[in-house]
């Protein structure tokens, strides 16, 4: 018997093998790394994760999405090979025919319809590298100038807003480690606890050594529970809290003159905006108290240090511009800028959602934060590509805009690499249906996610253990993603994707990179000088903890901290912001009363493509719902975990209830991690900021009525008839 086990024993250690693979979370803009150890034990795969003590940023701390991050890139439902589809079925094709079937398809359409009715889609889970070539293949390989990404719906407004006062968006203006001395944090519209949870102990070194920590958030959550004041706003009003605050320093005189005087312009017209408002006033329209705002003015005004976050809260809406630049004023009011312990951070969303919004795949934009309309910066980036400036396309339009343009049929075919639109933008009804207008779309992903399902071809692409190359994390630090584990066999990574894409397309001599990093060199140089310098930036630097832009060359250290001399402006000073406009799209009226707001959950990441696919996660937490106060749920005849619809101008839900106390009476709230009919982007408001084209994801009017049970409809019913 003894034997017999001793051989089985044998048998199993002659197969099992064990790889160790250092990777970094695909998931949100800590980019936290770690070491993957995959067992194969006979026919079983297993997986131990462990954290990288040596991360700089995240410190050895992993969250519960890093730790399940790999269930997605193992699940069975990963796209394999290239599938086309005929009569609504999927079939598989070499990726000969597939590249030489979208060359034809697009070269066809340009010729008949010019090169801008081919349109581009990107979005900021995409390497540095792949998010630089994307924009470059739409400029030189597809010579079409409608390009944007999804990141249009996530950082657009706090990039316009600082590059307008402080003339660079470099999301965190100081290192993480510079929070624990901050004495006052605002935490504005940002739910970091759940979005960024390896970032909390920064928050409570913080708090340890006696800040004040500040939410403001129409709901509670893990973060508003760990502050010490929670601002329970209405939502959308946010740049009017903002201007009440800033009244209040004013009256209080907690102004830095100096810093004033000497750092920055246009703070005349502010104060004299500042003196038509009332605290009182402001408070009825945010719906909170006088106090509220007095409180949050003073411990920000008093505090020897300070740092306001935005986030989403106060940045998805169509005054989002306009709200975060009233947050700037007070940074810039109080002198709390370019100082240990002072600054702001808009915090970074998607994993490369800096990097991605820097180097071209923005319709406005060329490499380094270089401007497309700017003829200097054309001559340059001309240069670099080897191509005329003349030959480059202008600017185009914005994401949403774009698939309005689908719809006009005036984009014929779309290219899209590294997004879900059809549950992540807002009106989503009108998008999916504008997207069946399309002659041709192409979606590259892993997934057969709700858009591909819409594709004429899927491409698949790698995943974060298997791609290589650089990303940029909320800190605005480049780092180094490894990529130890085997691609599977017929799966390409995004880069190698468009570079034989462009050869099909007969333009390969654009596009000679034997490896990733041939692709970073270029960058480089593209970037160099640009507003996003990465020109000394290295892989070698990056492998070693990674480097700060804007990094000009080889022997700087790396910006750590900005704005301690100057800001990025042509005179070196920052700009205040006055304006009185704030729209609010959508009011509560009689038919719609409420106004639903949505956002995220811990356990799921976006669109939920990936994160539904991690039986962890999805256990954790299986299906949407509606946050509701009782009282309203009261008024709508509405039970706890009962199943509801939600219903706007646009479209409608059916999500389960949840009744709490946490949310505001006059407010829902709703995740936007499904899709199909859960899929809350049904009923969002496409209204668009004026300045940066955000939507408006945080306010919207809906009505909400419980969702009968079928028998009971029908007794009803039958009553009515007899
Ligand atoms: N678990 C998880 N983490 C993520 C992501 C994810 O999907 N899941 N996504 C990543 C990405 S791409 C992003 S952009 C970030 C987003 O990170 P956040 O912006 O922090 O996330 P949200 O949940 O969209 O919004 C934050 C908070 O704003 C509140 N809010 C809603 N409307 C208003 C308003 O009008 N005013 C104010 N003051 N607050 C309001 C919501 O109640 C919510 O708690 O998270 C990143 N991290
Ligand atoms: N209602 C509401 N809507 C929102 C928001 C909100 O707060 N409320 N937030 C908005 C924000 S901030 C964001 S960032 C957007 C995000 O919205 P989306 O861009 O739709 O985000 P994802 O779910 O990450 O979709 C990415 C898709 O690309 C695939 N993918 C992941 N990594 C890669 C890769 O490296 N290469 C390729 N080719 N594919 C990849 C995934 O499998 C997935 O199908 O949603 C926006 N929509
Ligand atoms: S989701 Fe964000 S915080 Fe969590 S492990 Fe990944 S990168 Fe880190
Ligand atoms: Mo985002």
């Amino acid at each position: 018997m003894s034997d017999l086990i001793q051989y089985f024993r044998e048998k199993q250690l002659k197969q099992s093998s064990e790889q160790i693979m250092k990777g970094r979370c695909p998931y949100c803009s800590m980019q936290c790394s770690m070491e993957l150890i995959e067992e194969h034990i006979i026919q079983r795969k297993r997986f131990k994760v462990k954290p990288n003590k040596q991360d700089p940023t995240s410190e050895g701390r992993l969250c519960i999405k890093g730790l399940q991050a790999h269930q997605h890139a193992i699940n069975g439902e990963r796209v394999k090979y290239p599938l086309y589809k005929i009569d609504g079925e999927w079939v598989r094709i070499s990726w000969d025919l597939a590249l030489e079937m979208i060359a034809e398809q697009f070269s066809s359409l340009q010729q008949e319809y010019g090169s801008d009715s081919i349109g581009v889609y990107g979005g900021g889970s995409l390497t540095n590298e792949e998010a630089y070539l994307l924009g470059k293949f739409a400029r030189v390989g597809l010579k079409t100038k409608y390009i944007d990404y999804n990141g249009r719906f996530c950082m657009s407004a706090a990039a316009s807003a600082a590059n307008a006062t402080f003339g660079i968006d470099r999301g965190m203006t100081n290192q993480l480690t510079e929070i624990a001395d901050a004495k006052c944090i605002i935490l504005a519209g940002t739910n970091i606890a759940e979005c960024q949870p390896t970032i909390m102990p920064y928050f409570r070194k913080a708090k340890k050594n006696g800040a004040f920590i500040i939410a403001i958030d129409p709901r509670e959550t893990a973060t508003t529970k760990f502050a010490d004041l929670h601002i329970k706003v209405k939502p959308g009003t946010d740049a009017n809290l903002a201007m009440g605050m800033l009244k209040v320093l004013v009256d209080e005189k907690y102004c830095d003159e100096t810093f004033i005087a000497e750092r920055t312009k246009g703070f005349e017209p502010v104060l004299d905006q500042v003196n038509q408002v009332s605290v009182a006033t402001i408070a009825k329209q945010c719906g909170i108290t006088s106090d509220e705002i007095r409180v949050a003015a003073r411990h920000y005004g008093q505090a020897e240090t300070g740092m306001i976050f935005t986030a989403r809260g106060v940045e998805q809406h169509a005054n989002g511009y306009q709200t975060v630049r009233h947050f700037l004023n007070l940074v810039l009011a109080t002198g709390k800028i370019g100082k240990h312990a002072c600054g702001y951070g808009a915090v970074t969303g998607q994993g490369n959602g800096q990097g991605g919004r820097e180097h071209g795949q923005k319709a406005d934009q060329l490499p380094g934060y270089r401007s497309i309309e700017n003829e200097t910066d054309r001559k340059y980036i001309a240069d670099i590509w080897g191509v005329d400036e003349s030959e480059l396309p202008r600017k185009g339009v914005s994401a949403y805009e774009l698939i309005e343009k689908i719809d006009r049929e005036e984009i014929k075919a779309l290219f899209l690499m590294g997004s879900n639109p059809v549950v992540s933008s807002p009106n989503a009804v009108f998008v999916e249906k504008a997207l069946e207008k399309l002659d041709f779309l192409v979606v590259v992903d892993m997934f057969i996610s709700e858009t591909a399902r819409m594709a004429d071809l899927i491409l698949p692409t790698t995943s974060y253990l298997e791609d290589e190359g650089t990303m940029t994390n909320l800190e605005g630090r480049v780092v180094y993603r490894h990529a130890e584990r085997k691609a599977p066999k017929e799966v390409k990574h995004d880069w190698q994707i468009v570079c034989e894409l462009a050869k099909s397309l007969g333009k390969d001599h654009y596009f000679t990179y034997e490896k990733v990093e041939d692709i970073f060199n270029e960058l480089r140089q593209a970037s160099k000088g640009g507003t996003a310098d990465y020109f000394g930036i290295t892989y070698d630097r990056v492998k070693n903890g990674g480097v700060f832009w804007p990094c000009p060359d080889s022997s700087h250290q790396g910006t750590l901290r900005l704005f301690e001399k100057s800001f990025h402006t042509t005179d070196g000073r920052a700009q205040f912001h006055i304006g009185h406009e704030l729209i609010r799209s959508e009011k509560a009226t009689k038919k719609y009363p409420l106004i639903l707001t949505t956002g995220r959950l811990m356990e799921h990441y976006l669109t939920g493509v990936q994160t539904r696919r991690s039986q962890e996660l999805i256990e954790r937490s299986k299906e949407p719902f509606v946050e509701i106060h009782p009282q309203t749920a009261l008024e709508y005849n509405i039970e706890n975990d009962t199943l509801v619809r939600i219903e706007s101008k646009r479209g409608s839900v059916i999500v389960k209830s949840k009744v709490t106390e946490s949310i505001r009476e006059d407010t829902l709230f709703a995740p936007f991690h499904w899709g199909d009919f859960q899929c809350i982007n049904r009923v969002t408001n496409p209204a668009l900021d004026p300045v940066c084209r955000m939507p408006e994801f945080k306010v919207s009017s809906v009505k909400i009525s419980p969702v009968q049970p079928v028998k009971e409809k029908v007794a009803q019913e039958s009553v009515v008839i007899s």
